[in-house]
């Protein structure tokens, strides 16, 4: 029989590209896709991938095509604000930068420099970035700028440093076209750099490249691999010292190159012997079974162009700096670096990591990627004509935060980032901002849980479509971001804030630029600074650009140490390492430890990272419909055997807690989980979730090289927690949290919807109907005994003002059928009886969790699809829904459907 099959939202990602698309780069992962942006007139904009762009070629994934529905200005700090009698008030932002300025200089002046720090982000401009470091290393006199790459990226630029002698990523995307192996190390790329595994996915089915994944997690990465690894959390370096001793064995090195062009080797072997000594070993410590590791080292030994990408989970480690260590260690022993298909290569997280990382972002680099360093600090402080150069590191993130609890640091500069949900012990940071003698906040939205925390000035900066500068990606790609929409309100670009305050402060002609473009030229300039070759960051063949080249300047891979250099450039290939012998170093990694144990009291091991069609704390992709079809509410994954030990079933509240803080997540049970773990995602705060910031939990013990917290490893306790009702509310207009003892705030089209759980039954949630929407003609259904009520408030031309639901947790309301129901017109009696009941029909049903974003396919019609048509595969389902078209993104999900298995629930 066939199944009918309800058409998709087709439109959604088919906007047609106008001639007067303005060419820029995706605000989102360090992939850096080119996009064109058509601006509808109406402060939207059609988005679509550049075809042009190297990065991407035209593609995007989920959330870089839903960009277009996350420009909004609803939730947009519009004007400088100003505590003032303890109430946040409108300001001037003469009188705004006035107070920054003034409570600067006078903390430093009572207190010395290092009581004033700058912590800012991976998502500012280049431009940005580099005038918070200038502002502060040169002429505040404090190195105490850090940023939230310290949570991301530090421990691939520390494992940079050990074994190159600098920050430098050797290869280009190019690499993963030509590679014969890949191998992904901690990275769930297909939902955190999903282009650029479409591009890895095309390499394989044009060339066969084999994947090799590891990670303790069977991600929607991992269900494409070849050969999937469930390594032991924190293990990774006793698997590549394995692989290093079974090269050597192997007779699978490059002694060649090892003589040439490294030095360490021999005690690298012996360290790798000591922690690795037999593959029985490995298995035993790291829990992959011996011949799976076993397949993993021959696959290695016997590819000569094998590229090893990582990310966070072997970045947020106690060891991440080793992990690093050990990766590279086996591409400079077999000389696999640099050359095309080849290479170690960190995958880097945010738009801007690596332009963060150029100008010195970082409290332990100066600028240009130079160093502490007499010789550099006095090079930097000529250039500069700085007054107060910082002679040494500052302050990393985790302790800068504990310097703001312990009142050392007295005045604070956030910018582009939400330390009270992002940072370790989140409920402590959360405290410590609040009590600061002064914390001024540039953000583009008013509310945040860092904006709660009591903010003595907000500055509102323009956002994404609104700046202006550049952004470089992971193969060290500069890409311009452009303006195409109009600054709102009082909204000023970072760096005119932070130059105007550098002005503030007497330096006028150190921050005199007058564009994006000075600011460029300047940082581009400090680049070739007495370089002759001897740093690897070098664009001074950019110092030159005027104006309107810089305003065309098409994306550029460094170095560009000459005006016009063009091409792919890797780096090592014939050595030419920055170490003071020009030799790389191998390294020999400890024995890896967990930094924090399980015990009887926290018996399980929470890790954490991301989804798919969310970034970060939402505050720019909690506002697409679109993109939270896709995982609604916050969640654990946890292994069966776990859940049944707890008496937990998938859709219970499950409370985890750790010494530090508790959240509460619905659980769903998967066997990709290890037992003994369980995974959350980071993305949901207090602004947006009842008790859903992981971050609480985290302990955060840091990686001695690199300071970058353990956000991956935490002990935690599980319980499941008893709400007796369970329901949803959809609302016309935005209403104040809580409505519900537990709660997720969700977009929907046409307002708001709420999941929410109680013990309040029926009565009670009829009173709070009433309350809340008192005003409107309202329908009901209450069935006191059934534990149900059901309550309609509509407007006076019949429209669906706000629709509630709440039944016994074991019958609880799903709200697919009614959801899309807050954009329909006015409702007929049928209709009304209908949605009160939860059922729609027709088109205008929703039907189950969305699974393709981009065309706004759900669950339903595609498993209609391949019951109807049995041998249906994703371009069968792709030629009739569309579904996994557009982005790639939800390929996987597809396959994993055809397959039978395990779908979203
Ligand atoms: N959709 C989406 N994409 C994003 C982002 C986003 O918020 N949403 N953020 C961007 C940013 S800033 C970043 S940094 C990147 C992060 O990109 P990824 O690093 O790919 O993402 P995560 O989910 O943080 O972590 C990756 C994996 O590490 C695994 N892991 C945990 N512990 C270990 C371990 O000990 N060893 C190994 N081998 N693996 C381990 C986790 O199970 C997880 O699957 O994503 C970028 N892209
Ligand atoms: N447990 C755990 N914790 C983690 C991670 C993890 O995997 N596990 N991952 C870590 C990583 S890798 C990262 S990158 C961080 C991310 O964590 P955050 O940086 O804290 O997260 P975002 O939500 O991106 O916060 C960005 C803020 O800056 C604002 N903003 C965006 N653009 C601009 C701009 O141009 N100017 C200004 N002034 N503001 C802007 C946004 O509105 C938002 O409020 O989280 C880290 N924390
Ligand atoms: S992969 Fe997606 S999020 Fe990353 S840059 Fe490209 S479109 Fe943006
Ligand atoms: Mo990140």
């Amino acid at each position: 029989m066939n199944a009918p099959v309800p058409l998709p939202r087709a439109e959604a990602a088919s906007i047609a590209v106008v001639d007067t698309a303005v060419r820029t780069t995706c605000p989102y992962c360090g992939v850096g896709c080119g996009v064109l942006a058509s601006p509808d007139g109406a402060g939207g904009a059609g988005i679509a991938g550049d075809p042009e762009h190297p990065a991407n070629r035209g593609r995007l994934c989920s959330k870089g095509s839903a960009l277009g529905e996350t420009v909004g200005l609803s939730t947009r700090l519009l004007a400088p604000m100003m505590r003032i009698d303890g109430a946040l008030t409108r300001a001037s932002w003469d009188a705004a930068l006035g107070a920054i300025a003034d409570a600067f200089r006078a903390t430093v002046a009572a207190h010395g420099p290092d009581s004033v720090a700058l912590y800012l982000s991976g998502q500012l401009l280049t431009e940005d970035y580099y005038a918070a470091n200038k502002l502060a290393k040169g002429f505040l006199g404090t190195a105490n700028v850090d940023t939230n790459s310290r949570l991301c990226m530090a421990s691939s630029v520390a494992g940079h440093k050990r074994a190159f002698g600098s920050d430098t990523v050797p290869g280009v995307y190019a690499d993963l076209d030509e590679a014969d192996l890949v191998v992904l190390v901690g990275s769930n790329a297909a939902w955190c750099h999903p282009v650029l595994f479409r591009r890895l996915e095309a390499a394989r089915a044009r060339r066969g490249t084999k994947l090799v994944v590891i990670d303790p997690r069977r991600t929607a990465t991992a269900e494409e691999a070849e050969l999937f690894l469930p390594v032991a959390p924190g293990m990774d370096s006793v698997l590549f010292a394995g692989l290093l001793v079974h090269l050597a064995e192997a007779d699978g090195l490059a002694p060649d190159y090892i003589r040439a062009h490294t030095s360490g080797f021999d005690a690298a072997l012996a360290g790798a012997r000591a922690l690795a000594p037999d593959l029985a070993t490995v298995a035993l410590r790291t829990g992959v079974p011996a011949a799976d590791i076993a397949r993993f080292y021959a696959l290695f030994a016997a590819s000569e162009r094998v590229v090893t990408c990582y990310s966070q989970g072997v970045n947020q480690s106690a060891q991440g700096t080793d992990k690093v260590g050990a990766i590279i260690n086996c591409h400079l022993a077999t000389g696999r670096i640099g050359r095309p298909g080849m290479g170690p290569f960190s995958l880097t997280g945010q738009p801007n990591a690596m332009g963060g990382r150029e100008v010195g972002g970082l409290a332990n680099q100066l600028a240009a990627h130079m160093g502490f360093s007499a010789a550099e600090v006095d090079r930097v402080r000529r250039f500069w004509g700085a007054p107060n150069m910082a002679t040494r590191e500052g302050l990393k993130a985790v302790d800068m935060m504990r310097a703001v609890a312990e009142g050392r640091i007295k005045a604070l500069w956030v910018l582009g980032t939400n330390p009270a949900v992002s940072l370790p012990r989140a409920d402590a940071v959360r405290e410590a901002l609040s009590r600061l003698d002064f914390l001024a906040i540039s953000d583009n939205v008013r509310a945040s849980d860092t904006l709660a925390c009591r903010p003595h000035v907000l500055l509102p900066a323009l956002a994404w479509g609104e700046k202006d500068g550049t952004v470089t990606n992971s193969e060290r790609r500069i890409s311009r971001q452009r303006a195409f929409l109009d600054p709102p309100g009082e909204a000023q670009p970072d760096w005119w804030a932070m130059a105007q305050v550098g002005r503030r402060l007497g330096y006028g002609a150190a921050f005199g630029w007058r564009s994006v473009a000075e600011v460029f030229r300047e940082h581009a300039a400090l680049s070739g600074f007495e370089n002759e070759g001897s740093r690897d960051f070098d664009i001074g063949g950019l110092a030159g650009l005027d104006d309107d080249a810089f305003d065309v300047m098409t994306p550029q891979q460094w170095p560009v140490r000459e005006p016009g250099e063009a091409g792919d450039k890797r780096f090592f290939a014939e050595g030419g390492f920055f170490t003071p012998d020009r030799r790389a170093r191998f390294i020999v990694p400890a024995p890896p430890a967990p930094a924090a144990r399980t015990d009887a009291a926290f018996p399980l091991r929470l890790n954490t990272g991301r989804i798919r069609d969310q970034w970060h704390t939402m505050t720019r992709t909690g506002l697409s419909p679109r993109l939270a079809g896709h995982l609604p509410a916050p969640f654990a994954e946890m292994h069966p055997a776990d859940a049944q030990a707890l008496g937990i079933a998938s859709g219970d509240l499950v409370r985890l807690a750790s010494s530090h803080g508790a959240v509460v997540l619905e659980a769903r049970i998967t066997d990709g989980q290890r037992r003994g773990e369980v995974f959350a995602p980071i993305h949901w705060s207090g602004a947006n979730a009842a008790e859903a910031r992981v971050n609480a939990l985290v302990e955060g013990a840091t990686d001695p090289f690199s300071g970058q917290p353990e956000s991956k490893a935490t002990p935690v306790r599980a319980e499941r927690v008893t709400m007796r009702f369970r329901g949803f509310l959809l609302a016309r207009t935005s209403l104040a949290p809580p409505v519900a003892a537990w709660w997720t705030r969700v977009a929907v089209e046409g307002g708001e919807g709420w999941l929410i759980a109680d013990d309040d039954g029926p009565l009670a949630w009829r009173e709070r109907m009433a309350a809340l929407f008192g005003g409107c003609e309202r329908s009901e259904f209450l069935d006191v005994d059934g534990g149900i009520y059901r309550g309609a408030a509509y407007d006076t031309e019949g429209r669906l003002e706000a629709l509630l639901s709440v039944g016994p947790v074991e019958d609880a309301p799903d709200w697919t059928a009614v959801k899309g129901l807050l954009t329909a017109g006015g409702l007929g009696a049928a209709e009304r009886r209908a949605a009160l009941a939860g059922r729609m029909a027709g088109a205008a049903a929703a039907c189950g969790p969305l699974v393709c974003s981009c065309f706004g396919v759900p669950l339903d019609p595609i498993r209609a699809l391949v019951e109807a048509e049995p041998g249906a595969d994703v371009a069968r389902i792709g030629a009739v829904l569309k579904a996994g078209t557009n982005c790639g993104s939800c390929v996987p999900e597809l396959k994993r459907l055809i397959a039978g298995m395990a779908v979203p629930a």
